[in-house]
């Protein structure tokens, strides 16, 4: 039994075994798909960091405005004088939420910030950097899935709740996978709970492609990067130069899709099951979907929130939402 075919027994159950049931489900598709969240290895957490710091991709500059000039207003729904827990789904770095952060502990407001990751490392690091550059905030952080440690987070304390969920990272969910997830986040809070979700806006179809097809082609090293960790993890054999990245907008649904088209007709293999591949076959990586105002009010209401405030950049591309159930 050679390494690979070994590390693959080993792990069927655990994470790994996860990534290789997705992987061989969804290239068993038609159409052949595969799935955004893998994107994230050690190299494309390197490549995202990248995209971030591109000319053309304008997101995440975006809400850092809102975060960084628009502090006040975003809080402004938040402190009703009650003590309250603001939980942060995915929180990363904070790079954005320390800036609000800041101003609840210069407002002496009365809080308990509690991020949750799935990183436990990423996790530890924000506690350590926050304990020091923000010594009077009060922290608990919380390793595991979004919802799971919701729930949680309930269980520990009965104050109020204000969840955020940055980034616009609900655009990388389907409309209706948005639906289902803000149904299962109004089901977990109680009335007067709030969440602050960061949505990136329709605008000029131009701008929106670009941010997704930058001129440096990042974007196209981020969605390949996953054809090269399935060669690492699961002991594939794609050849990454036969595939190239293709991506839509379509300004009328919002659906901003990549794909990974592959250049000829040829077979890629995946630890003992084989794929066929069409020329010009695609295989569909991902939807960063992108919203008009009356869309974002919609999913409030056919979710069982009542929207509250949205605090806009100064261009109006990307909205933080304040929603009340
Ligand atoms: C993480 N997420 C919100 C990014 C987006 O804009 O959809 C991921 C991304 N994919 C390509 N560029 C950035």
């Amino acid at each position: 039994m050679n390494a690979n075919v070994l590390a693959w027994h080993i792990t069927t159950d655990t994470a790994t075994g996860q990534f290789a049931t997705d992987v061989l489900d969804g290239l068993r598709q038609t159409p052949k798909r595969l799935h955004a969240k893998y994107f994230y290895d050690k190299e494309g957490d390197q490549l995202f960091q990248e995209i971030m710091a591109s000319p053309e991709y304008y997101p995440t500059r975006c809400e850092l405005e809102i975060f960084r000039d628009k502090t006040a207003e975003l809080a402004q729904g938040m402190i009703m004088g009650d003590a309250f827990d603001l939980i942060e789904l995915g929180a990363g770095d904070a790079t954005k939420s320390q800036y609000l952060l800041q101003y609840l502990i210069d407002s002496h407001t009365d809080f308990t910030y509690i991020p949750i990751d799935i990183s436990g490392h990423i996790l530890a690091e924000l506690q350590n950097r926050l304990e020091r550059e923000i010594p009077d905030l009060s922290i608990h952080c919380l390793e595991g899935e979004y919802l799971a440690m919701l729930d949680k987070a309930t269980t520990l304390s009965s104050h109020r709740k204000v969840v955020m969920f940055l980034g616009a990272n609900i655009g990388n969910m389907e409309p209706r996978e948005a639906v289902s997830f803000c149904s299962n986040l109004q089901e977990r809070l109680q009335p007067g709970d709030q969440v602050l979700i960061g949505f990136d806006l329709k605008k000029h179809p131009r701008t929106i492609r670009n941010a997704y097809d930058d001129s440096a082609g990042i974007t196209a090293k981020f969605n390949l990067n996953l054809l090269k960790r399935i060669n690492r993890e699961l002991n594939g054999n794609f050849i990454t130069e036969q595939f190239e990245h293709y991506q839509t907008y379509d300004p009328v649904t919002g659906a901003c899709k990549s794909y990974l088209v592959s250049l000829s007709e040829q077979q890629v293999t995946i630890h003992n099951n084989h794929f066929n591949f069409g020329r010009d076959e695609v295989i569909y990586m991902e939807v960063s979907q992108k919203y008009a105002i009356e869309e974002m009010t919609t999913l409030a209401g056919k979710t069982g929130f009542r929207p509250v405030h949205n605090t806009y950049d100064s261009r109006h591309w990307f909205a933080d939402v304040c929603w009340e159930v």
